[in-house]
């Protein structure tokens, strides 16, 4: 069976994860803390970032988008990718701005508010979250309202990688306590119901409060 490094309140594995769980591809999870000097780990992630892969042929490589390109390659059944070129290029360019621009925002709040103090016992920079609030986050959520058009999901109707990265995101926000002003970003708050109530996303929020939980009890 095919092998994710990571730890699952990591936004990247969180996408990696909710990919397979979309697609029903099984997989064995080895709890990696990034920058392990694990020598399995290393071969697939040689700059220890998280998450890494190693195929059940047993070929090693990390990042969450080649990760989710390649479970596309094994399983086409609930694709992640929409056929029309077009659409593609959309799902494709939407993770991509997630990955960098939403995660740079959303990933600070959730690393002030959760990940440092839980796992890394660092005090929460409250002059930090002021910026992140009041400059970083509106401009992000701002332009991803601006992005939202009539269909259930970013890319149409069907559920694309480009909902999986940008919902990894929006998990960040929801473990960090930030509500999604509705009457500010009124489409985006729906959005952000819609993803949220998915399985596949109740499920992977449950494994990573049940892990938080733990950690700072
Ligand atoms: N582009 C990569 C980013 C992975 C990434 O930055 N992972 C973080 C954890 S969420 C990490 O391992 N950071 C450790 C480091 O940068 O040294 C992906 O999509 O997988």
């Amino acid at each position: 069976m095919s092998i994710l490094y990571g730890v699952p309140v990591s936004p990247f594995v969180r996408k990696a994860m909710l990919a397979h769980a979309h697609k029903n591809v099984p997989y064995e999870m080895l709890i990696t803390m990034p920058n392990s000097d694990d020598e399995e780990f290393r071969q697939a992630s040689p700059t220890g970032k998280i998450p890494a892969y190693k195929t059940d042929d047993g070929v090693a490589f990390a990042d969450s988008s080649v990760i989710v390109a390649y479970l596309e390659r094994i399983d086409a059944t609930n694709s992640l990718y929409p056929d029309k070129a077009s659409d593609y290029a959309l799902a494709l360019w939407f993770e991509e701005w997630a990955d960098v621009s939403l995660m740079e925002a959303a990933g600070a709040l959730y690393f002030q508010r959760v990940i440092g103090p839980t796992f890394f016992k660092h005090e929460t920079d409250l002059k930090r979250v002021d910026e992140i609030l009041t400059e970083l986050i509106p401009k992000v959520l701002t332009l991803l309202e601006s992005r939202i058009t009539e269909g259930n999901w970013l890319v149409g109707d069907d559920l694309s990688v480009a909902d999986i990265a940008v919902g990894s995101c929006l998990i960040n926000l929801l473990h960090a306590d930030y509500q999604i002003e509705q009457s500010r970003w009124p489409k985006l708050y729906s959005y952000n119901e819609r993803f949220i109530a998915l399985p596949i996303a109740q499920e992977q929020i449950a494994t990573e409060k049940g892990m938080i939980a733990q950690a700072n009890s």
